[in-house]
């Protein structure tokens, strides 16, 4: 019997030690250390030995099981560490490879537009409000000065959604929204950017929907050298230092008095050139001293409140700024047109 356990000793030695992956490891251990195994078939036969030997038996049986089992044991750690060693170097990175470049979106070329002036007008103080793009007919028109039978209302230029709702023409009520809130204290001041939508055919110079700045700016004492000096910081800082502006008189049913801005052209540099149409001067935006009727219904004293507004294409601006000549290049999506303006 003590043979017998040595035979199964260098029998399961020699196993192990060829024993490739953890299964065949596991089954050498349920053959020779499982309830059924060889070992201990000779434990349970130790019954017919005479009593003299038994301890001797089953000292050597149980040496011969620890031996195998920590040699199994050893194994294992050994296969294990191998098995990961050989994941890791399967799974290294050269880090030393160049990355498969990423397309990378970019702004919209409105959206940097509307960007670089909200924070030319946050530097001087001005929030950014918006508010809906379905309006009422009060807060698109009436709130405006623009009483029902008025020609700028003209059915042609709105959609309109029911008799009282419409696709906002302007972002004005967004403005006249905000003083409401104000209840009638200054001061406001405020820029409301927004997708605004007319009734036009389009064509290189119109779109049925467009983008639209307005600023307003509500408080005591103002007055239209305020509005002068504002438009002289923001054109410099938007076109350049290098270009002046005039205000020309205009109007709007909802300023009083009304002026257009214009900017000296930056193509001939104010002598005339086709850009300019011969005058030096490149229109850019409307604006004017805020109607009393506006203020008053907005919940604004006009006989102590005083302010300015003005109101911007977007699309003009960028046009201007990267001259592009077809207003529907902005609502196309063309990448070809779009990816030349990843830097801006
Ligand atoms: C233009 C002209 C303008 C305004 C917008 C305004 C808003 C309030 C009160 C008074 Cl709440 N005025 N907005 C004023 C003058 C001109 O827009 O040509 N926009 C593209």
């Amino acid at each position: 019997m003590l043979d017998r356990l040595q035979e199964l000793k260098d029998e399961a030695i020699t196993k192990v030690k060829e024993a490739g992956s953890l299964n065949e490891l596991r089954d050498i251990r349920v053959t020779y250390l499982g309830k059924k195994g060889p070992i201990t078939e000779v434990l349970k036969g130790m019954g017919k030995l005479p009593a003299e030997e038994r301890p001797k038996v089953g000292q050597m049986a149980n040496e011969v099981r620890e031996a195998v089992a920590s040699l199994i044991a050893e194994r294992e750690t050994r296969l294990e560490e191998e098995a990961l060693t050989a994941k890791l170097q399967k799974e290294s990175i050269d880090i030393t490879l160049p990355g498969r470049p990423v397309n990378k979106g970019s702004r919209h070329p409105l959206t940097s537009v509307i960007e670089t002036i909200e924070d030319i007008f946050i530097g001087m103080g001005f929030t950014v409000a918006e508010g809906p793009e379905v309006e009422t007919d009060y807060y698109n028109f009436e709130s405006l000065n623009l009483p029902k039978d008025h020609p700028a209302r003209d059915m042609q230029d709105t959609f309109f959604i029911t008799n009282e709702l419409l696709l906002r023409t302007q972002t004005s009520p967004v403005q006249t929204r905000t003083m409401e809130k104000h209840e009638g204290r200054g001061p406001v001041k405020i820029i409301c950017p927004g997708k605004v939508y007319r009734r036009d055919e389009d064509d290189a110079t119109h779109s049925h929907q467009f983008m639209q700045i307005e600023g307003l700016l509500v408080d005591e004492n103002i007055r239209m050298s305020d509005l002068k000096g504002i438009f002289e910081q923001f054109v410099k800082r938007y076109f350049g230092e290098n270009r002046e502006i005039r205000l020309r008189p205009s109007y709007f049913p909802f300023t009083e008095p009304s002026a257009e801005l214009d900017v000296s052209c930056a193509i001939c540099g104010g002598k005339g050139c086709r850009t300019c149409k011969q005058t030096g001067w490149i229109e850019v935006l409307g604006s004017g001293m805020v109607h009393p009727n506006v203020l008053r219904m907005s919940g604004f004293d006009p006989e102590k409140y005083t302010g300015f507004a003005f109101g911007m294409g977007v699309e003009r601006f960028a046009m201007l700024k990267y001259g592009v000549d077809d207003i529907r290049h902005f609502y196309t999506n063309d990448t070809r047109f779009l990816s030349q303006f990843t830097r801006v």
